[in-house]
């Protein structure tokens, strides 16, 4: 198969989601030099990589790890706080159950997190501090995902904190949760004004929300006001 700049990015993608190790430099700057809080823009984390590479995880059982949740809101619960796992968690029978979870810091120095929590089923899912107090989540979606995860709760979470994840019941007594990083899933996008598919290098946004339209994840249009012009 002859090696094109857009198979090239495919299989670089798809390599370090494999891999959960970082993007490929040279076509992903550097997220980690940025502390992203949800940016303003940001309405969905659905249809996007990190929602694939919540999949992988998914998808692993060699990732999964058993927890039965506590029948109280407590910081004293089980914690889910272990990256790139995907939690299968047994709730009390017919009944919310907990675990805590507490942000680690995606870059030396981070204080603040944004964090979605994918589940599976689309259990009514609550946040708290470990005062007892109701988090607002910045976004919080059903989804559609190329594995069962079918919603993702979104928020900006403090490192360090100890968080209580209350959620349930659920059908079975079983929620399956992954939990992503946005800081480790960002993208860049393209601007594509002229409608190619292919955009310009010289106006793109890193995000690891959707991006917003008129954008693609691929560069190399030499001449983004032609759209008989593009992988140049
Ligand atoms: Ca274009
Ligand atoms: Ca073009």
């Amino acid at each position: 198969m002859k090696l094109t700049k857009r198979n090239l990015w495919s299989a670089l993608l798809g390599l370090s989601l494999a891999a959960c190790g970082p993007m490929d430099e040279a076509e992903l700057e550097s997220y980690a030099q940025v502390e992203q809080e949800l940016p303003a823009n940001c309405t969905s984390v659905d249809d996007t990589s990190m929602t694939d590479h919540a999949c992988v995880h998914y998808n692993n059982s060699a990732d999964n790890l058993n927890v039965t949740a506590s029948a109280t809101r407590s910081t004293s619960a089980p914690g889910v706080s272990t990256k790139h796992k995907h939690y299968t968690l047994t709730l009390p029978s017919g009944a919310e159950g907990s675990v805590t979870f507490v942000p680690s810091a995606t870059t030396a120095g981070d204080t603040t997190e944004s964090i979605t929590f994918y589940l599976d089923p689309a259990a009514t899912f609550t946040l708290l501090t470990s005062g007892g107090t109701t988090v607002t989540p910045g976004i919080d979606e059903a989804i559609t995902s190329s594995c069962g995860l079918s919603k993702a709760v979104t928020y900006d979470l403090t490192v360090g904190s100890t968080y209580i994840l209350a959620m349930g019941p659920a059908t079975g007594n079983q929620v399956r949760l992954v939990t992503e990083y946005l800081d480790e899933n960002r993208v860049r996008w393209y601007r594509d004004a002229d409608g190619d598919t292919y955009g310009t290098s010289t106006n793109s946004i890193l995000t690891a929300c959707e991006p917003p339209s008129g954008y693609v994840n691929r560069r190399f249009d030499c001449n983004d006001n032609d759209p008989a012009i593009f992988n140049c």
